[in-house]
């Protein structure tokens, strides 16, 4: 059975694939899936029908069937379960792996987000020039110890899993920073991830969203 996954009609970031249904497509892409998009308007995302797939009123959701699912965290994790391509065989490397994805999602993407929404939110304020160093300390302290363990390698650990899929993801929401750039092994880490075919289709398919809103 096809999956439809759900996404913004018309996203904020203008077709730069920054909306977490972006990692979504990209995982059913490493696995081989074909799926549906249903694409939504902000006042359907907040209507009970949404609601009902989605108790925060949020894109991305995940229908297959009678199973319904939110967040991309559980999205990811339950095709890399059940498809070949995204989790390690043996059981210890997959823990590992699986463990990359919550760092990913609980410990490197929360300060990303609260710098992002500061930016957007607070631009205008007294303490906004004090304040952004702050908040840009905070991602640099993650970035840094990252990009020690990341070291040389090409993955975080072994083989390409959905934990580099997930940090690649959250990395990605740093590009017009330009912190990347001091590092520069999470740099090239991010253009391995971008370089994979998987990316590139889902990157086209999302990319096509905006195209047709923009010319229609
Ligand atoms: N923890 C959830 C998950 O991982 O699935 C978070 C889901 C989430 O934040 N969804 C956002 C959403 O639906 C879209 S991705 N927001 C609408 C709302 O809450 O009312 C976040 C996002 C939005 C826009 C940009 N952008 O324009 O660059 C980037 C990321």
């Amino acid at each position: 059975m096809t999956p439809t996954i759900t996404a913004f009609e018309a996203s904020p970031d203008r077709g730069q694939g920054l909306a977490r249904d972006m990692r979504v497509r990209w995982a059913l892409e490493e696995v081989g899936r074909r799926y549906d998009v249903r694409l939504l308007s902000f006042a359907e995302m907040k209507q009970p029908a949404h609601r009902a797939l989605h108790p925060f009123g949020q894109i991305p959701t995940y229908q297959e069937g009678d199973l319904a699912l939110f967040e991309s965290g559980a999205i990811i994790f339950h095709l890399a379960e059940r498809h070949a391509g995204l989790l390690p065989d043996d059981a210890n490397a997959r823990a590992r792996a699986i463990t990359w994805m919550f760092a990913a999602l609980s410990t490197v993407e929360p300060p990303i987000v609260e710098r992002e929404a500061f930016i957007l939110m607070e631009r205008d304020q007294a303490w906004f020039a004090e304040r952004l160093p702050i908040l840009d300390d905070r991602v640099r302290v993650r970035l840094g110890d990252l990009s020690k363990r990341l070291g040389d390698a090409d993955w975080l650990d072994g083989e390409f899993s959905a934990g580099d899929l997930m940090m690649i993801e959250v990395l990605l929401r740093l590009s017009s920073s330009g912190m990347l750039e001091d590092y520069p092994n999470l740099a090239a880490f991010v253009a391995r991830g971008q370089a994979r075919p998987a990316f590139k289709r889902a990157f086209d398919a999302q990319y096509e969203v905006f195209l047709a809103a923009s010319n229609g």
